[in-house]
C-alpha cells in the first residue's frame, strides 16, 4: 500500500500534484557541449519542436538549461546563457502558455530574465550560491530545485570523498531548505536533489538512490536526475549516453519507488511508460 503522502508542490500560479504518480521533468539543453544533447537544439527553431516533443511524450515539466555542468564543462558568459536560454522559454511560453517551464542556472540574473519570459520554477545545480537567487525566486513564487553538488563542475570528480555521502549531502540539502525559507521562500515552493553525478563516484550515487527515502523527511519534493549520466555506462557498459536509456529507466523506476517525486529524463516516453508500471506497483494508481 502506498505511503507516499500527496501534496501540492507551488510553482508561480502551477500546482503541481505530487505523491500520487511520478511527475517526469524532461531535459532540454540549448548547450553546445551537455553530455548527451549537447549541438543538437541551439537553433530555437529546434529547441521549441524538440520540447513539443517531449511535452506530447507525457513530461510534465520542461527543464531548459544553457550551461553544461557535465564534468570538466567549459564556463558560459551570463550574456551566451542569457542570449541561449530567453528566446526558448519565450517561445515555449507563447506555444503552450500551460506548460510548467524550468530554468536550469546557476545565475540570478539568468533565473529573472528566464521567469519574466514565463517561467515558473528555477532548478540550482549550486542550491542558492548566487546570494540574489533566492530574493529572485521569492519574490516572484517560483519554485525552486535546490541540488547538492561537491565542489564545481570543473573538478568535481576529481576523486570525491565523504564520511558518509548519505549523511552529508542530507545535512546539505537540510542547511539549503533552511536557508531558502529563512530568506521568504515557501516551503511548499522547494524541491530537493541528491544530484546523482555532481562530485559522486559509483557507490556514492548508488548509496544516494538507495537511501531516497530518507531524504523525504525533508518535507519539500523530491527530485532526482540519473537520465544517461555515466554510472549508467559504468554499470552496463555503453559507452554512448544516447543508448544507456534502459539503463537510466531502471534507475529512473527505482529512484520513484523509493520515495522520488519527480524523475528528470531525456527519454520521456519510455520514462513515462516504465513509471506508469511503477507507480501502479508501488501507489496503487494509474497515471
Ligand atoms: N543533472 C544535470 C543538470 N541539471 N538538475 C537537477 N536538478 N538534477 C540533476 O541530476 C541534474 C540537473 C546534468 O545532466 P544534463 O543536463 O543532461 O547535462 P549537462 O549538464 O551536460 O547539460
Amino acid at each position: 500500500m502506498s505511503t507516499v503522502a500527496r501534496r501540492t508542490w507551488r510553482c508561480r500560479d502551477h500546482g503541481l500534484e505530487v505523491g500520487r504518480r511520478t511527475l517526469v521533468m524532461c531535459i532540454l539543453n540549448v548547450t553546445p557541449d551537455s553530455f548527451s544533447d549537447g549541438g543538437r537544439f541551439l537553433d530555437p527553431g529546434d529547441a521549441v519542436a524538440r520540447a513539443v516533443h517531449l511535452l506530447d511524450d507525457g513530461a510534465d515539466i520542461l527543464d531548459i538549461g544553457g550551461e553544461s555542468t557535465r564534468p570538466g564543462a567549459a564556463a558560459v558568459s551570463v550574456e551566451e546563457e542569457l542570449r541561449r536560454v530567453v528566446p526558448v522559454v519565450q517561445a515555449m511560453h507563447a506555444a503552450r502558455p500551460g506548460v510548467v517551464i524550468s530554468v536550469d542556472t546557476r545565475r540570478a540574473v539568468v533565473a529573472q530574465a528566464a521567469l519574466d519570459a514565463g517561467a515558473a520554477i528555477v532548478n540550482d545545480v549550486s542550491a542558492g550560491a548566487d546570494p540574489d537567487m533566492f530574493d529572485v525566486v521569492g519574490s516572484i513564487g517560483a519554485g525552486m530545485v535546490l541540488m547538492h553538488m561537491r565542489g564545481a563542475p570543473a573538478t568535481m570528480q576529481d576523486d570525491p570523498t565523504y564520511d558518509d555521502v548519505v549523511a552529508d549531502v542530507h545535512a546539505f540539502l537540510r542547511e539549503r531548505v533552511e536557508a531558502a525559507t529563512s530568506a521568504s521562500i515557501g516551503i511548499e515552493r522547494l524541491a530537493v536533489d541528491p544530484g546523482i553525478g555532481f562530485g559522486k563516484d559509483l557507490h556514492h550515487n548508488l548509496a544516494l538512490i538507495r537511501s531516497l527515502a530518507g531524504f523525504t523527511e525533508l518535507g519539500v519534493v523530491l527530485a532526482v536526475g540519473v537520465s544517461r549520466k555515466r554510472f549508467i555506462g559504468t554499470l552496463t557498459g555503453v559507452d554512448d549516453p544516447t543508448d544507456r536509456v534502459d539503463g537510466s529507466v531502471a534507475a529512473g523506476v527505482l529512484a520513484a519507488a523509493n520515495g522520488a517525486d519527480v524523475v528528470r529524463t531525456h527519454d520521456v516516453r519510455p520514462t513515462v511508460r516504465a513509471l506508469a508500471v511503477a507507480d501502479a506497483i508501488v501507489r496503487e494508481v494509474g497515471r
